[in-house]
């Protein structure tokens, strides 16, 4: 059966490939699964039908053979153990990048959130130039760390997997901040991983749906 996903009908970054479908849509396409989309407004993702899917009413959920998942991990883990390709077959090194899955997700990328909430929500708070420096110094602390495990290194542990997979996108939401780009070995990093043709495919499926919503030009 192929598995369908949900993703936002109309995503807040308008195709930039920043929600969390992008990861799913990726994992996907590192291991070949073929698989369908059902796009969900923020009305929608708060119906039954949907919280039945997902608890916390969000995207991404993931539906295949009778099995219904919700986070984004979880479903790459999945699509990981299932297929070759995203975690080596060695026990202790499988076990290695999955452990960078979960850096990604639980060490590295709660700062990161924190610091797009504040730019989303509070930048026009008078306390946010202070509150944005101290979040930012919590990003960097983190990445000094990242950057220096990752040294010349292409991926965190040997070849590529579905640890480096999260924990690119991860870092791919610190966009335009340039905070990336004081670290050359992140940079390269992250221009390796969204090189792969798996990445260009998925990040253009999201992003049809972006331009599948606007007008005509003209
Ligand atoms: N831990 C969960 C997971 O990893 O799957 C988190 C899921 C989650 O936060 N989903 C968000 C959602 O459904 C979309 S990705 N939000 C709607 C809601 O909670 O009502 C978060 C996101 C949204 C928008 C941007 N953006 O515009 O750049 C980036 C990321």
């Amino acid at each position: 059966m192929t598995p369908t996903i949900t993703a936002f009908a109309a995503s807040p970054d308008r195709g930039k490939g920043l929600a969390r479908d992008m990861r799913v849509r990726w994992a996907l396409e590192e291991v070949g699964q073929p698989y369908q989309v059902r796009l969900v407004t923020f009305a929608e993702m708060k119906q039954p039908a949907h919280v039945a899917l997902h608890p916390f009413g969000q995207i991404p959920t993931y539906e295949e053979d009778g099995l219904t998942l919700f986070e984004s991990g979880a479903i790459v883990l999945r699509l990981a153990e299932q297929h070759t390709g995203l975690l080596p077959q060695d026990p202790h090194a499988r076990m290695r990048a999955i452990s960078w899955m979960f850096a990604a997700l639980n060490t590295v990328e709660p700062s990161i959130v924190e610091r797009s909430m504040a730019w989303l929500f509070e930048r026009e708070q008078p306390w946010y130039a202070s509150r944005i420096v101290m979040l930012d110094t919590r990003v960097r602390q983190r990445l000094d760390e990242l950057s220096r495990r990752l040294g010349d290194g292409p991926w965190l542990d040997g070849d590529f997997s579905a640890g480096d997979l999260l924990m690119a996108s991860v870092l791919l939401r610190l966009g335009s901040s340039g905070i990336v780009d004081a670290y050359p070995n992140l940079a390269a990093f992250l221009a390796r991983a969204t090189a792969r043709p798996a990445y260009r495919r998925a990040f253009a499926a999201q992003e049809a749906v972006f331009l599948a919503s606007q007008p005509p030009a003209g």
